[in-house]
C-alpha cells in the first residue's frame, strides 16, 4: 500500500490518524503541516476539506479520523479496530463519535485558547516533526497563526468557558467507559485511538493536568500514547477553572 498521511504537530486528531495505521501495521509516509498554512496545502491537494488527518491511500484520498478507520477496516480488516459482536460495535462506534465531535472540540477550544494566551511552550510540540524551517523560528513566528486558528475553530471565552464546565463529565463519561469495558481494552478499539490523543492533548495544558491525573482516563491514554510532546503554562483565569475542582457524580 502506497500511504502518505498529512499531520499536524500538537494535533490530536492527527495523532489518531498515525495511531490507526500504526493500528493496521501500515507503513506509511508522513507530512507535518503547520496550522492556517495547512488550509492551502490540503486545498491544492485537492482534498475536499482542510483538516488533518488527510491521507492519499494508494491514490485514494481519505480525510477525518473516523473516514480513516472505516477506509482501513475495508482495505486490511486485520487486527480489526471494531469488536464483532453488534452490541459492543455500535457502543465503540458511539464513543468515537462522541470523541470525534464532543470530546476532541472541547479540547481544541481550550487548547487554542491557551496557546494563544501563552505561545511558551509551543516549541514543545514540533518535537519529532519535520516541518522544513527550524522549529525555534517556526514557534517564534507562530502567534498570529494560532490567532487565526483558535478565531476559526471557535476558540472563544464563552466556549472555553462552555468546554471547562463540561470538561470533568467527558472524564467520567470516559472513567465510566473504561470501567464497561467500551474503551481500555486490548487490543485498543477505533474509540480508544480516537479518544486517547485528545486526553493526552488535555494533559499537556497544566490547567487541565491536575484534574485528568490518577483518573483511569489518563492511565488509559498514556497507556495508548506513549509520548505526546509539548507543554503549555497555565493561563486560564481561576474562576474559569472552578469546575474543574468540584466533584463530579
Ligand atoms: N473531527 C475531525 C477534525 C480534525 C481537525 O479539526 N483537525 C485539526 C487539527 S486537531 C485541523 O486540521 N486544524 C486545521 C487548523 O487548525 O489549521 C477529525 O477527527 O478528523
Amino acid at each position: 500500500m502506497d500511504v502518505r498521511l498529512y499531520s499536524m504537530p500538537g494535533s490530536h486528531a492527527a495523532r489518531t490518524g498515525q495511531l490507526l495505521f500504526d493500528h493496521k501495521g501500515i507503513e506509511y509516509k508522513r507530512t507535518d503541516l503547520l496550522p492556517v498554512v495547512s488550509w492551502a496545502v490540503l486545498k491544492a491537494l485537492r482534498f475536499p476539506g482542510v483538516t488533518v488527518p488527510a491521507a492519499k491511500i494508494d491514490g485514494e484520498r481519505v480525510q477525518g479520523t473516523r473516514a480513516i478507520a472505516q477506509a482501513l477496516e475495508r482495505l486490511k480488516p486485520e487486527p480489526p479496530l471494531y469488536p464483532a459482536d453488534a452490541e459492543r460495535r455500535r457502543a465503540v462506534e458511539e464513543a468515537e463519535r462522541w470523541g470525534d465531535e464532543e470530546l476532541q472540540q472541547r479540547v481544541r477550544e481550550i487548547f487554542l485558547w491557551s496557546a494563544r494566551k501563552d505561545s511558551s511552550g509551543l516549541v514543545g510540540y514540533l518535537d519529532g516533526s519535520k516541518i522544513g524551517m527550524p522549529h525555534g523560528v517556526a514557534a517564534k513566528t507562530a502567534g498570529p497563526f494560532i490567532a487565526l486558528d483558535a478565531r476559526s475553530r471557535g476558540a472563544t471565552d464563552e466556549n472555553v468557558r462552555r468546554a471547562i464546565e463540561v470538561f470533568p463529565s467527558m472524564l467520567q463519561r470516559i472513567d465510566d467507559w473504561i470501567a464497561e469495558g467500551i474503551l481500555g481494552g486490548e487490543p485498543p478499539n477505533a474509540a480508544d485511538l480516537q479518544i486517547a490523543p485528545s486526553i493526552c492533548l488535555a494533559m499537556s495544558l497544566d490547567d487541565l493536568r491536575p484534574a485528568i491525573e490518577g483518573r483511569p482516563a489518563a492511565q488509559f491514554a498514556t497507556h495508548i500514547v506513549r509520548h505526546f510532546p509539548g507543554r503549555t503554562p497555565a493561563v486560564l483565569p481561576s474562576e474559569w477553572l472552578a469546575p474543574l475542582a468540584a466533584p463530579t457524580g
